[in-house]
């Protein structure tokens, strides 16, 4: 057992390793901390990170930091090819996942004789490391999808169409860049497939593909995402079955499921119906005061949707509404191209 107030040479060098090691796993959570801070504005990830970073530095008691100055490490500066290599954003946070996990291996193992605390401490975190990892590489590969749905303003629900694929090319043609498969009949079989070939074709026009309500046909498509109602499987599930590659949009029209729904981390959110609309028959329209009023402070992509038609667009603008969300308006349109072109011009003006 090593004793802290009179420490040998062998305790020296063993303060040492954990006090180097507590440096290096510090310092690689700091890494991961400010790429979820800058890097994808992801707050309950910044504040997990950082409750490791504060519980290693209580941790790092003043005997491994006297080790420092009494055996000269001969290896100091030491670089290796693969850090001078290092570019994408991505390659960052698994590098310095690894730097972390190592170094904590590191720290368990040397610490288990003399500090079990420390030891289980270390062993705690290296397993959260992994999961946070993770989801810091996937929260990458969503952030594209996030950067569509903020520069865009139109997003298109497609509806049950014999020609919906050319429909929907046509729409990708003049610009749209945002569309959801909605599918209320059919087989699963014969939905998967129409969805393959949505997505598809989005893909050639770099185009965000959603599936709306099933989670199962967005996984087997590839989508992008998902789009959930009330009466669908809630977010927090969805989350943990999708992981945060995938972007998840919600339904919302009052206070407490808007609140909800940013808890839990949605990334946009659909608002309505404005207007009364033949598509859902049976929804209330909320109208556009009661819209301002909840999406005052809202601060990720929302858009209004329910009878949104060209001609009713410039007044939405007028009173300060940005995106919308369009069902008939295009999937029945004579020609989804030029309406698709004149209604992206409207939503395109400065106010
Ligand atoms: N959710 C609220 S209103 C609505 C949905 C899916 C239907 C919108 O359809 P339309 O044809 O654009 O009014
Ligand atoms: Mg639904």
């Amino acid at each position: 057992m090593l004793d802290p107030n009179t420490p040998n040479a062998e305790d020296l060098r063993i303060y040492q390793i954990i006090d180097a090691n507590l440096d290096r796993a510090r310092e690689g959570l700091r890494v991961l901390e400010d790429w979820a801070r800058f890097g994808l504005g992801k707050e309950k990830f910044v504040e997990r990170i950082k409750d490791f970073r504060q519980i290693l530095g209580k941790n790092h008691l003043e005997v491994y930091k006297q080790s420092r100055n009494h055996i000269e490490d001969k290896c100091k500066g030491l670089t290796h090819q693969e850090q001078i290599n290092r570019k994408t954003s991505e390659q960052i946070i698994s590098s310095n996942s690894a730097r972390v996990q190592e170094a904590l291996r590191v720290i368990e193992e040397f610490s288990r004789l003399h500090n079990l605390d420390l030891s289980k401490i270390a062993s705690e975190i290296r397993y959260e490391i992994y999961t946070i990892e993770n989801d810091l590489l996937s929260l990458s590969k969503s952030k594209k999808s996030v950067e569509i749905l903020k520069e865009n303003n139109l997003y298109v629900i497609t509806d049950q169409k014999d020609n919906l694929l050319e429909i929907i090319e046509e729409i990708l043609i003049a610009g749209a860049r945002i569309i959801q498969h909605r599918f209320k009949k059919g087989t699963d079989k014969e939905n998967l497939q129409e969805a393959i070939k949505i997505k598809n074709l989005c893909k050639r026009y770099n185009s965000l593909f959603i599936i709306n309500d099933r989670l199962d046909i967005a996984l087997a498509s590839n989508a992008d995402g998902i789009h959930l109602g009330k009466d669908d499987l809630d977010l927090k599930t969805a989350r943990k079955i999708l992981g945060y590659s995938k972007i998840i949009g919600i339904s919302a029209n009052n206070k407490i499921d808007i609140s909800n729904a940013l808890k839990e981390g949605c990334d946009y959110i659909g608002i309505g119906p404005v207007f009364e609309t033949a598509t859902k028959k049976n929804k209330k329209p909320i109208g556009i005061e009661e819209i301002k009023k909840l999406t005052k402070d809202l601060n990720i992509p929302w858009f209004a949707i329910g009878g949104i038609k060209s001609t009713n667009i410039s007044y939405l603008r007028r009173n300060g509404f940005k995106k919308v969300a369009l069902v008939s308006q295009l999937m029945d349109s004579e020609d989804p191209k030029e309406d698709a072109i004149m209604i992206l011009k409207e939503l395109s003006y400065e106010n």
